[in-house]
């Protein structure tokens, strides 16, 4: 037997053990060397065979190979467990003195939130709230409307048609007639709701925008009632000092017909690219009731008074958080948003 055969096995071994690094490799190379049928086991094999006294000197070398293996695997398993357990303290250490990470809280939409303050200032007038479709019909959005056939907003510049007398509804008051179809007066609601307009976009006008319809009908319900209650209004969205004018205005649907302005905030009234250097912003359009929507509604005109008001949600949020672009509301860029 080759006795050099012992002195190869010995160093490799200990370069097995010291690559190994994980319990289980180690394992693996104990197996090996000094496992039943391993590497010194087959060596313990040839011993048998051997002839004294060779075989003793054999022996010995095989008993002090088999030391040195095992003790070179205890000194290694107990580097791997020890830095095992280091490692495995670091990641359950838990430093409960470090302040938590802060949840990151949403905001509540500019356009969301003005909506709901102009809803509760109506709503605290005996106003309910109510709505209507996004797609709407030619007939509701125009014709029952008193557009004329011919009437230019119909036109495809202004409207979205999704097919043939289907289209994205260009303003709340379709849920006038609809909702006088299926009530009887007295009453008073609001509408809030998306409208769509296919028009070129600037600092106050947007393809897709907010309004707040109103509907008041009754007896004797007068132009007074009317402006009463919108300077009411106006007063509890951005109070009592607030600087606005009426003037009058051409809607189809309503006869007479005006518009209120609020003074530009952006600029305090002296001209901007806001306001398009006139010093205003206009907000609503309103009127009472014509004749010819009602009897589409099947009331008799000659029975109710009513008036109606459509205001631009997102030119109040304008005035009320001064803010110049309406372009702005719809970027969803979390700089803006946050500071609502
Ligand atoms: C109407 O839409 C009428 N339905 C309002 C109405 C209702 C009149 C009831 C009489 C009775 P007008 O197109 O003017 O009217 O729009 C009403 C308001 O919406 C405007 O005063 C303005 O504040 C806002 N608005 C209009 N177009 C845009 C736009 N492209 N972007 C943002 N706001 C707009």
């Amino acid at each position: 037997m080759d006795f050099s055969k012992v002195e190869k096995i010995k160093e490799q071994a200990a370069r097995d053990i010291l690559e190994a690094k994980t319990t289980s490799s180690l394992k693996e190379i104990f197996n090996r060397y000094l496992g039943k049928k391993g590497i010194v086991a087959k060596q313990f094999f040839y011993l048998k065979k051997m002839p004294q006294p060779k075989r003793s000197e054999f022996g010995k070398q095989l008993n002090e190979l088999k030391k040195s293996i095992e003790k070179r695997i205890k000194e290694k398993s107990r580097i791997i467990e020890g830095k095992d357990s280091r490692e495995k303290r670091k990641i359950h250490k838990i430093d409960v003195s470090i302040p938590s990470k802060k949840p990151q809280l949403g905001h509540i939409h500019p356009l969301t939130k003005i909506i709901r303050e102009t809803q509760d200032a109506f709503v605290g007038m005996g106003f309910s709230v109510e709505e209507g479709p996004e797609i709407e019909t030619e007939h509701y959005n125009f014709s029952s409307l008193n557009f004329p056939v011919d009437h230019p907003s119909r036109d495809a510049h202004d409207t979205f048609y999704l097919k043939k007398d289907t289209i994205l509804r260009t303003h709340t008051s379709p849920v006038q007639v609809r909702y006088m179809e299926k009530h009887n007066p007295p009453f008073r609601i609001i509408v809030p709701g998306r409208v769509f307009r296919h028009e070129a976009t600037d600092s106050s006008h947007e393809i897709q925008f907010y309004q707040l319809e109103g509907l008041m009908v009754g007896k004797d319900i007068s132009l007074a009632n009317l402006k009463g209650v919108l300077e009411e209004a106006i007063k509890r969205v951005f109070g009592k000092k607030t600087v606005f004018r009426w003037r009058p205005g051409y809607f189809p649907f309503v006869e007479p017909g005006v518009e209120i302005d609020i003074a530009c905030p952006i600029c305090g009234g002296k001209g901007c690219s806001t306001c398009k250097n006139t010093g205003w912003i206009e907000v609503l359009g309103a009127g009472m009731v014509h004749p010819n929507v009602f009897k589409a509604a099947g009331y008799n005109p000659k029975n109710w008074q009513g008036f109606a008001f459509g205001f631009g949600i997102d030119r109040l949020a304008m005035i009320k958080y001064r803010i110049s672009d309406i372009r702005m509301f719809y970027l969803s860029d979390m700089r803006f948003l946050s500071q609502f």
